[in-house]
């Protein structure tokens, strides 16, 4: 029985097609920079957003039906999720998914009876996946809803809320291998403060990392061989939030011990929020080899909130894929973790907001190679940085054995320093809307 029935299998149409039901950019089989768009582009579809979210907000009650004829709370209302789920990434060609514990099964107040739909529902997508050889890019517990969390979880006041979310990430760990999750989140949505005056800030850091210090101890002795990731978000719903960005939380990690086993799951708005670029947590990943994945979405810089929107800036999905393919592409995948605004709220509107946020991507993919093709950008900052390895003060720096004093004697010797070279920055961003525009 078919859900989306008057939507069609989803193709690449080319730019040229008017057909909002196409493809005009992402192109699966096309090659770029020796390797297929669908390889470059793993991407996958957010359960909680795509098969959940109705477009309630703060001032009104859902717009959107996802209830798929069954009645809400319940299990047969779970399954049609999940046949829903399995038809829309089908026929966008999606091949991952990601989901929280309670996104796949109504909660009920007992979790061990929470336990047990967990292990009828995922029972029930392993023989989906089977048949249609979808994967799991990464699970997660939800440890931000249930009230409670109101005081973080790994972050809680309160030892019993602390061993609550114990037991949820113990199962989420579980579900997560049983479906061959390539990645397990953690977004401490909760853990932080609204304020200082009645907080513990370095006992609740610690608490995190004794929780996340036993996720990975027990994720490895059931066998899960994949990354760990924070995704940094720096503030909503708490005021304060730890992990501010992927700079905190890599810091974090390394302070305690915990670098080995994860790595940043960045979303393009979280960072925005933080007051960085996209591409600058990226970087910032990148650099520390701690680029896992990506939750792609976008803001509105006229929000002062996570407004996860389906990306459309193609300029910004350049900069991002320019440093995906500067790193050498992603252990974890592209995420959508994203939904529609509250009043594009048909079945359609679902496949379109997929298809906006595949196309952007796939435009970016062929920019970014285009840009790296060109060799401006990357040749300019070679020689930018040319002092330290065609001058012999410059290689004395680097050597890592000169002294204080005798970097300081080169400098009097000189007696003024000339000036560092243009940053021509206006050449290069010129450089980049000619490849967007050519
Ligand atoms: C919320 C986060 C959340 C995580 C998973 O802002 O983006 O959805 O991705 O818990
Ligand atoms: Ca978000
Ligand atoms: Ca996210």
């Amino acid at each position: 029985m078919s859900i989306f029935e008057s939507i069609p299998q989803i193709k690449y149409e080319g730019p040229k097609s008017k057909n909002p039901l196409a493809f005009k950019y992402y192109d699966p089989d096309k090659v770029i920079m020796g390797k297929k768009m669908s390889e470059h582009l793993p991407f996958a579809m957010a359960w909680w957003h795509n098969l959940c979210a109705e477009g309630t907000d703060m001032f009104g009650r859902g717009v959107a039906n996802k209830s798929f004829g069954c009645e809400y709370g319940t299990m047969e209302h779970a399954k049609a999720k999940v046949d829903a789920g399995f038809e829309f990434m089908q026929k966008l060609g999606i091949k991952y998914f990601c989901f929280h514990d309670v996104d796949i099964v109504p909660e009920a107040d007992d979790i061990k009876e929470t336990n047990r739909r967990l292990d009828e529902i995922t029972d029930y997508i392993l023989e989906k996946m089977n048949e249609t050889g979808i994967k799991c890019l990464w699970g997660t517990a939800n440890m931000f809803s249930n009230p409670r969390f109101c005081n973080g979880a790994g972050s809680s006041n309160s030892a019993e809320v602390f061993a609550f979310a114990c037991a949820q990430v113990k199962k989420a760990l579980e579900l997560t291998v049983k479906l061959g999750g390539r990645g397990y989140v953690f977004w401490g949505g909760r853990e932080g403060y609204e304020t200082l005056i009645n907080t513990d800030v370095k006992f609740e850091q610690d608490n995190i990392a004794r929780l996340m210090k036993m996720a990975v101890e027990y994720g490895r002795k059931i066998g899960f061989t994949g990354d760990f990731y924070i995704e940094p978000k720096p503030k909503e719903p708490m005021k304060h939030q730890y992990d501010f960005d992927a700079a905190t939380a890599i810091g974090f990690l390394k302070a305690h011990g915990l670098d080995k086993d994860f790595k940043m799951n960045i979303e393009a708005n979280h960072a925005t929020l933080a007051g960085h670029t996209f591409e600058h947590d990226l970087r910032i990943s990148a650099i520390n080899g701690m680029l896992g994945s990506i939750d792609a979405n976008q803001g509105d810089y006229l929000l002062g909130w996570d407004t996860d929107e389906f990306p459309f800036d193609v300029y910004s999905a350049t900069m991002c894929m320019y440093e995906v393919l500067k790193a050498g592409g992603l252990t974890g995948g592209f995420n959508f973790d994203a939904k529609n605004r509250r009043p594009s709220y048909t079945y359609e509107d679902m496949f379109i907001g997929f298809i906006l946020g595949m196309d952007t991507f796939a435009l970016g993919l062929m920019k970014a190679a285009e840009l790296i093709e060109d060799g401006r950008v990357d040749e300019f900052k070679a020689q930018r940085y040319s002092s330290y390895y065609n001058t012999e003060i410059g290689k004395k720096i680097l050597s890592d054995n000169a002294t204080l004093e005798e970097i300081s004697a080169y400098a009097e010797g000189l007696g003024k320093a000339s000036l560092p070279g243009s940053g021509k920055q206006e050449y290069l961003e010129g450089v980049i809307n000619q490849i967007l525009f050519n």
